[in-house]
């Protein structure tokens, strides 16, 4: 009893720190809201870890993500 207690938390850990991790990247469709093809600074907010690389990935500083600067960031 008390050992299964303990695989089920375990396995519960393991599904926190997953999503915690966020090991896979969101999709580009998925950020851009509008579906203009491009991700702005507003729509990075969507996600924490993409607002903060959001500088770094904007190559040409246009305050927009191109599929091209967001795949430098998905892979
Ligand atoms: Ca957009
Ligand atoms: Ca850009």
């Amino acid at each position: 009893m008390s050992c299964n207690r303990y695989v089920a938390v375990a396995v519960g850990a393991l599904l926190v720190a997953g999503t915690a991790c966020g090991q896979s990247r969101p999709s580009f469709e998925s950020l851009d809201k509008n579906s203009d093809g491009l991700i702005s600074i507003q729509e990075a907010t969507a996600n924490d870890d993409l607002f903060v690389a959001f500088k770094e990935l904007d190559k040409d500083r246009d305050g927009n993500l191109t599929r091209e600067e967001y795949a430098a960031w998905n892979k």
